[in-house]
């Protein structure tokens, strides 16, 4: 792959889509070519699950929501990330894998490790070669994002649920803190997105 793949990572609010637009700002302003992308989403089939996934009323089971998960990663893989990273784009990506193993492996209960074994199979052993991990209080980050919308069904979830996926975030980073970097998601933007640009820098 000629490209780069690097992933925002972290709780409801942190505010990587916020950092991601202004790293697209900066990284174009370079001159270098960049690619926006989310998951759940990323494709016309990838939108349609992430309508389902985070609209959805009534119980959905955590195999069925990690099934879908897994669905729309998979096209956004054949669809958007793979011919990006072929053509030598850098590719910032709203959440991947880590999501799916911090949200339906630990907090859903489905198991870190399983999760992930599942993930590897289904992304074909694509990593992003950095993943930058927003961390903050998850009290703050749903306080942030109420702002802006209504809650969605995940995020409507207890706060014990939110912690695990906080702690779970907090685990990857330790278990592989070379591609997982933590940014302290709390300082005021600028800072935020300054430390940001210096991870990136050793990278692009
Ligand atoms: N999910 C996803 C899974 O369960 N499994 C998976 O495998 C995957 C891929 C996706 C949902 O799906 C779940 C996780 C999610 O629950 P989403 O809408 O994409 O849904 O959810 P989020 O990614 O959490 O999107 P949010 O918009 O809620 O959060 P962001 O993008 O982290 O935050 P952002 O940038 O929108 O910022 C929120 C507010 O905070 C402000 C911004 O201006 C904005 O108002 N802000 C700051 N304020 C103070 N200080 C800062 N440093 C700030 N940075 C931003």
């Amino acid at each position: 792959m000629r490209g780069k793949f690097i992933t925002f990572e972290g709780g409801e609010g942190a505010g990587k889509t916020t950092l991601i637009e202004e790293i697209a700002r900066q990284l174009t302003q370079e001159g270098r070519p960049v690619l926006k992308t989310r998951e759940p989403g990323g494709t016309k089939l990838g939108e349609q699950i992430r309508t389902m996934l985070l609209q959805h009323t009534g119980p959905v089971s955590p195999y069925a929501e990690f099934s879908l998960f897994l669905a729309s990663r998979a096209q956004h893989i054949l669809e958007v990330i793979g011919p990006a990273l072929e053509s030598g784009k850098i590719v910032l990506c709203d959440r991947f894998n880590d999501s799916s193993i911090a949200y339906q492996g630990a907090a859903r209960g489905l198991g870190m490790e399983q999760v992930g074994a599942f993930c590897k199979f289904i992304s074909q052993g694509l990593e992003p070669e950095l993943t930058l991990y927003l961390d903050l209080d998850p009290r703050v980050g749903l306080l942030r994002a109420a702002k802006d919308r209504k809650q969605d069904r995940i995020e409507a979830e207890t706060i014990a649920f939110h912690e695990k996926i906080r702690e779970a975030f907090l685990a990857i980073h330790k278990a592989d803190p070379r591609r997982v970097c933590l940014i302290d998601a709390s300082m005021p933007f600028p800072k935020v997105f300054e430390e940001a640009m210096k991870r990136i820098a050793q990278h692009v």
